[in-house]
């Protein structure tokens, strides 16, 4: 996989929220509607979730179609996040905020593909959204 024009786009993209210091993370493969966790009473009714809870995703491999926006709840008081390993969504790697209990992070997947993620602090935590 190579894809120079996002690296760009992304690497554009996390300059800019450094600079300014707000500004959700945009990317072409991916775009996070919030940087910081989120109340879970915040999730849309309808949303597509992956609860984690027992140091486990609950959806080892969550299909979702292209733009649509998984919201991942954290069930327990241990502290998780959803974070892609260089090469996943971009040339950069990147990391989610930890959420402590009851709260979601989203993130919105822009292109088809399989992203596999992982917990920063627990990297045996691992599952895959796949986009169609
Ligand atoms: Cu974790």
């Amino acid at each position: 996989m190579n894809f120079p024009t996002k690296s760009r786009s992304v690497l554009a993209a996390l300059m800019l929220a450094a600079f300014s210091g707000t500004g959700a993370f945009a990317a072409d493969t991916i775009t996070v509607p919030s940087e910081a966790a989120v109340p879970v009473a915040e999730v849309p009714a309808d949303a597509i979730i992956v609860n984690i809870e027992k140091m486990k995703y609950d959806q080892p491999e969550l299909k979702v179609k292209t733009g649509d926006t998984v919201y991942w709840i954290n069930k327990e008081v241990m502290p998780h996040n959803v974070a892609f390993k260089k090469g996943v969504v971009g040339d950069e790697p990147f990391k989610g905020e930890m959420l402590k209990k009851d709260q979601a992070y989203s993130i919105t997947f822009n292109e088809a593909g399989s992203y596999e993620y992982h917990c920063t602090p627990h990297p045996f935590m691992r599952a895959t959204v796949i986009v169609e």
